[in-house]
């Protein structure tokens, strides 16, 4: 799929990374293919859907090498809806409250909602067979990655026996009812729905079942979160902890930040999500969380996808600072202040997502 023409604003040309406008972000339940952010941290390896050999290997009783052929062969196609979120995702934001040097300023935009389709993750490690000292799965991407020290290595990432073996989590070929385009990880990558999007390894090469956690230095040294008072120059990359499961969180896309809007009744439109849970309300207040107004949230994209909310608000003429929080049927929310949430890296911002509208 070309590049241009897409909807993007591009952070990044080389390697590749961009997200949606996001008063297009919430147009429809599924994100259009050609609207999906796309976060790449080398250029996107060119691998032959034909040649390609997935190999599942460690503590295994019966290591796998598999071509997509075998996988169609052998193993049920499911579907599943699911949201992927960056954990850069709102870093903008955390930006704001003190520098993030080198890190990507990402808008509430780096999260779609995709039909992926594939095979379940849990089926071929069924077949492989775990040995049962195998408490983590670790992918391998085949893109190359370099670090400043060392060989060029490939994306990689772990998730936990009891995660990689439910259902949800997908060895994908297809998108939105097509084969995966290049940036978005052809010809297969896993879906972890519910987690950072960081675990949702692309190009896919390698699944190792291991004692411990990845050693990649995605999993090992990045997407951890820091404790607040850590900074690059404080602290080594074992402080803190490897992200796992997203917070819940909800962000306003439409009207835009900074718009103008006839005084009356304003009707705002935007996203919510939590790891697998419910949600079971979006507050809105445009007093600074004195009182709060209930959106009407619209139908969820299953257990794996964001909902989308609309709420009505009565603006009178003037300046006015909208924000929103979510809550999920664990009762978790949102916190009100994003400095209270700054992280070394500016992951997982989940503060109140504000938004300034002048009404006249
Ligand atoms: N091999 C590989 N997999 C990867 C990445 C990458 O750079 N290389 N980026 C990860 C990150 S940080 C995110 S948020 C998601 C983004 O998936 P998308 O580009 O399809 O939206 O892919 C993940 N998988
Ligand atoms: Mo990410």
């Amino acid at each position: 799929m070309p590049r241009g023409g897409r909807d993007l604003v591009i952070h990044q040309s080389e390697p590749f990374n961009a997200g949606p406008t996001l008063d297009r972000l919430v147009e429809g339940l599924i994100t259009p293919t050609e609207r999906l952010y796309v976060r790449n941290h080398a250029p996107v390896p060119d691998v032959d859907p034909q040649g390609h050999r997935l190999r599942v290997e460690g503590l295994v009783h019966r290591p796998l090498i598999l071509s997509l052929r075998d996988l169609t062969e052998r193993f049920e196609r499911v579907e599943v809806v699911a949201t992927l979120a960056c954990a850069g995702n709102r870093r903008r934001e955390l930006m704001e409250v003190a520098d993030l040097p080198g890190e990507t300023p990402w808008e509430p935009h780096a999260v779609g909602t995709a039909a992926w389709s594939g095979w379940r993750l849990a089926d071929v490690l069924e077949a492989a067979d775990l040995r049962p000292e195998a408490r983590h799965l670790a992918f391998t991407g085949l893109d190359a990655i370099e670090h400043g020290h060392g060989r060029p290595e490939g994306f990689g990432a772990s998730i936990p026996r009891g995660k990689a073996t439910s259902p949800e989590v997908l060895l994908a070929d297809r998108v939105n009812g097509q084969p995966l385009p290049p940036d978005h990880g052809s010809p297969l990558r896993v879906v972890v729905p519910g987690y950072i999007g960081a675990r949702s390894v692309k190009w896919l090469a390698r699944v190792e079942a291991r004692a411990d956690p990845s050693d990649n230095h995605y999993q090992r040294h990045a997407y951890r979160l820091y404790p607040p008072g850590l900074t690059a120059a404080t602290g080594s990359s074992r402080d803190g902890f490897a992200l796992g499961e997203l917070p819940v969180n909800s962000a306003i896309c439409r009207p835009g930040d900074g718009s103008r809007v006839p005084a009356g009744t304003v009707t705002l439109e935007g996203y919510a999500l939590s790891a697998g849970r419910e949600i079971q309300r979006v507050d809105l207040t445009a007093d600074g969380g004195a009182s709060w107004t209930q959106a009407q949230t619209l139908e969820p994209a299953g257990q794996w996808g964001w909902t989308l909310w609309r709420a009505d608000l009565a603006l009178p003429a003037g300046d006015h600072e909208i924000a929103v929080r979510a809550v999920d049927a664990a009762a978790n929310t949102q916190p009100e202040s994003a400095a209270s949430l700054w992280n070394r890296k500016g992951y997982v911002n989940n503060a109140w997502h504000h938004i300034r509208l002048t009404a006249r």
